[in-house]
């Protein structure tokens, strides 16, 4: 039986935010108390994980004054150095104060896209001096339910703005920020600006430092919109814009659930650990989920134990479906290969089009051919039954 036991060099991740969850939701009060910060990272590091992440507000209310400011911080490095607990994300509260009510960076009302942008520069400062090195924008508030009075044009060109403001700012202190834009389709806003991970891709292109800046996907997001999560962080990959990630887990067509990871689709949970392990993924496992409303703190310890333990069982998965020879041998037999052809389309020259156009191709065999993806299917889900 292997060992499913956290740690450090696992690089898991949480947000203050997520185990600090007091189960508040529309239509209901806090069901649990809320769990001081510098307690969240004794926790944090006895189970095993290796950082927490935080918006500024997690930590310093948003009316703190300096000196108020300075206690809290110093106590929490504190707890930071007593745990070697790291920080490696930091962000922004853009959308809980009620002047965000109707965008941060992306509001019709120019005093408020100013705030938005001088409450970053205090966040990243924040972040700085507790050794982040990823900066997060999670646009939660930058969108409309009105599309007559601010346009989605507009919108992203403030926002395009404020990032290539913020980013200028990061390079001109040396804090060597990566940026990772978060998507999200809908919820708080009717429609939320850069919905999904493509469209974030397409966005990045258009800073102007757009090397720094990349993708947090998150599981529960991409399916809220109907998506599949292992398709986007795919081309996160294939962009190499997958700067972090925000696993959890989430059913179509919800609310977000932000659910426990692997709690609701194991299969798409098995493909994204896939995914970042084969793919040699170097960052940060960051869960950003919560404990069920129902649960007290001992379920909020058992939801964040389970986040870590399920990582880790379908790690051993995964490298068990990579040397599982069945498995193999039927990948191998659905992925054709073909030196001559593949030689031929691979770059173009005029050689090689007229080749092309003069090889004859036997076009019912390829359409009657079985690929076999019911028996390698089948076979994933007898590997993740456990019976193989
Ligand atoms: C908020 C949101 C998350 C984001 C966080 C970062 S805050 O909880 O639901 O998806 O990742 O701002
Ligand atoms: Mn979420
Ligand atoms: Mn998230």
């Amino acid at each position: 039986m292997a060992d499913y036991t956290p740690k450090p060099e696992h690089k898991f991740t949480f947000g203050l935010w997520t185990v600090g969850n007091i189960g508040r939701d529309p239509f209901g009060s806090p069901t649990r108390d809320a769990i001081g910060a510098d307690y969240i990272v004794h926790k944090l590091a006895e189970l095993g994980a290796y950082g927490v992440n935080l918006h500024d507000n997690d930590l310093v209310p948003i009316d703190a004054t300096a000196s108020e400011r300075d206690k809290i911080v110093s106590g929490f490095k504190k707890a930071l150095a007593d745990t070697g607990l790291k920080v490696p994300m930091a962000t922004t509260n853009l959308f809980s104060d009620p002047a965000f009510k109707d965008g941060a960076f992306t509001s019709p009302d120019a005093r408020v896209r100013a705030l938005a942008v001088q409450k970053t520069m205090n966040a990243m400062d924040l972040g700085a001096e507790l050794g982040a090195k990823t900066y997060v924008f999670w646009g939660g508030r930058e969108g409309a339910e009105v599309d007559a009075g601010s346009n989605a044009i507009e919108g992203l060109q403030h926002f395009r703005e404020a990032l290539n403001f913020l980013a200028e700012y990061s390079e001109d202190q040396g804090y060597g920020y990566k940026f990772a834009l978060e998507p999200k389709p809908n919820e708080p806003r009717g429609d939320i600006y850069l919905p999904t991970v493509g469209s974030a891709l397409g966005f990045i292109a258009t800073l102007d430092k757009s090397e720094l800046f990349g993708l947090n996907p998150e599981f529960a997001h991409e399916t809220m919109a109907g998506l599949s999560f292992v398709h986007a962080v795919a081309q996160a990959i294939d962009a190499r814009k997958l700067f972090h990630i925000d696993l959890n887990d989430q059913k179509m067509g919800r609310f977000d659930q932000d659910l426990r990871f692997g709690a609701e689709n194991p299969k798409g949970a098995f493909f994204t650990v896939k995914l970042l392990e084969d793919s040699g993924y170097a960052g940060m496992r960051h869960f950003d989920a919560h404990a069920l409303r129902t649960e007290d703190e001992a379920g909020v310890w058992a939801f964040a134990k389970g986040c870590m333990r399920t990582y880790l069982i379908l790690k051993e998965k995964v490298a068990r479906f990579n040397a599982d020879t069945e498995i193999q041998a039927a990948i191998k037999h659905y992925k054709v290969q073909d030196a001559t052809l593949e030689g031929l389309v691979k770059t173009y020259s005029k050689d090689n089009a007229s080749k092309l156009k003069a090889h004859t191709f036997d076009r019912e065999a390829l359409g009657k051919r079985g690929p076999g993806l019911e028996h390698l299917d089948q076979l994933t889900m007898e590997l993740l039954y456990g019976v193989r």
